[in-house]
């Protein structure tokens, strides 16, 4: 079919080779690079053949055209991945990894995402796996002995083998609340009482004169959100109506909006105005909402004469001229990340697929450790074993059903 549609020499594997796009009377429509890829080193493990035209839309739309003319057809959405995935070119992990690449909007997003595509976090997942394996396979073998009353492993050594699995699967369970953020980012609520500076702090940190300030307090009225990157991280800021006992529907409708959006947020700043005596609805405030998600207290207007008996901790800045704005964001980073700069390097869960997984995973191996420390017969004991067994293949996809691969692969784009 290729010779067909393109003229030129003949391909070599692997080397881009200059010729003609034709139609079908073989006159040339475009000047193309063409390239084989021989199985079974090619991305989906088969035969792929990629030719590259230059980027005007009819010939693009030609050469599909022409493409599916000649026997070809459309692929499906995901399916070059998951036929990748079929010919064991690369796991699930590394197949759903291939998908945050592609919808990655940060580039730091887009490295996690190339970290699990090489295979970081499927290597130690297969390092966890084996593990467990080894201590199914001592215990049935120890079944096998058990009429000539040989005892093959200790409670002690059972439980001792049992441990690091057991916390490599908390920690990689662990690693979800960070996996979630760096990949669907974070939403940031700022709130705090009328005219303390919060929709200053808004565009402050947002980088553009989005939001109205006024020195008229309740100039806010509807939350109103845009979104900023911190560090690789796409954060949204939400900034809301201030909150105070309300003076007309409207108010209190924007305030009732507020509370709200502190109940959707992952992470909250409670503004608080230095130059102003504190109120004792500031300290209502800081309570109920750090209660609620991770917050942070910040302190604004340092660039006016201060007023004591703020309670620390506080961050302090200026949304009007700007100091102490990078500190915040630093701020920002570890209350709604801790343990990101630890786990910079590493890799970690970034879907609720992999986490559900994990978490069962979780929950048979503590009936195991449980059933290790009662001195249950071992059948018990391994029944407990394979059943966290059986989520760690489904993370890795060695044992997946058909209907849930449809459902992770329908949700790539077409062509990839
Ligand atoms: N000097 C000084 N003035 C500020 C600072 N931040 C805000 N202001 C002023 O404080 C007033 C209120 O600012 P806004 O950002 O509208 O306050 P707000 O909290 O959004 O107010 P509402 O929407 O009414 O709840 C405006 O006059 C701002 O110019 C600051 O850091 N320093
Ligand atoms: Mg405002």
């Amino acid at each position: 079919m290729v010779g067909q549609l393109v003229s030129g020499r003949a391909l070599q594997p692997r080397t881009a080779t200059l010729g003609w796009l034709l139609d079908e009377r073989g006159s040339a429509i475009d000047q193309v690079l063409t390239t084989l890829f021989p199985a079974p080193a090619s991305y989906t493990g088969e035969d792929v053949v990629e030719i590259s035209c230059h980027g005007s839309p009819p010939v693009l739309r030609f050469a599909v055209e022409r493409t599916l003319a000649l026997g070809a057809r459309l692929a499906e959405p995901g399916e070059f991945t998951r036929r990748a995935f079929r010919n064991g070119r690369m796991d699930l992990v590394q197949a759903e990894a291939v998908r945050d690449l592609i919808d990655a909007s940060t580039l730091y997003q887009a490295r996690v995402a190339v970290r699990q595509t090489a295979g970081a976090l499927s290597s130690k997942l297969r390092g966890v796996k084996r593990r467990l394996v080894e201590l199914i396979a001592l215990l049935e073998a120890g079944i096998d002995f058990a009429e000539d009353d040989i005892e093959v492993a200790s409670r002690e050594e059972i439980l001792a083998r049992l441990a690091p699995v057991r916390e490599a699967v908390r920690q990689l369970a662990a690693g979800f609340a960070v996996g979630k953020v760096v990949r669907g980012g974070l939403r940031l609520a700022i709130v705090g009482r009328p005219n303390v500076g919060k929709s200053s702090l808004f565009n402050r940190l947002l980088q553009r004169d989005r939001a109205i300030v006024n020195a008229a307090a309740g100039t806010t009225r509807d939350s109103i959100s845009e979104t900023a990157t911190f560090d690789g991280i796409p954060v949204e800021l939400v900034d809301t109506a201030g909150i105070r006992m309300a003076q007309d529907d409207i108010e209190s409708e924007g305030v009732r909006r507020s509370w709200q959006s502190l109940q959707d947020a992952d992470c909250a700043l409670v503004v608080v105005d230095l130059s102003q005596s504190p109120a004792a609805s500031d300290r209502d405030l800081w309570r109920k909402v750090n209660d609620s998600c991770p917050a942070l207290q910040v302190g604004n207007k340092v660039d006016l004469p201060a007023q004591d008996g703020f309670s620390e901790p506080l961050a302090r800045v200026s949304a009007k001229t700007g100091e102490g704005i990078e500190r915040l964001r630093e701020s920002i980073r570890e209350r709604a990340l801790p343990g990101l700069d630890a786990l910079h390097e590493g890799s970690f869960v970034t879907n609720i697929r992999q986490e559900r997984l994990l978490r069962v995973a979780l929950e048979a191996l503590g009936k195991a450790a449980d059933a290790a420390k009662g001195e249950v017969p071992h059948e018990m004991l391994l029944l407990d074993l394979y059943e966290a067994l059986e989520p760690l293949d489904c993370i890795t996809g060695s044992t997946t059903m058909d209907d849930i691969l449809d459902r992770i692969f329908s949700t790539f784009c077409i062509g990839k």
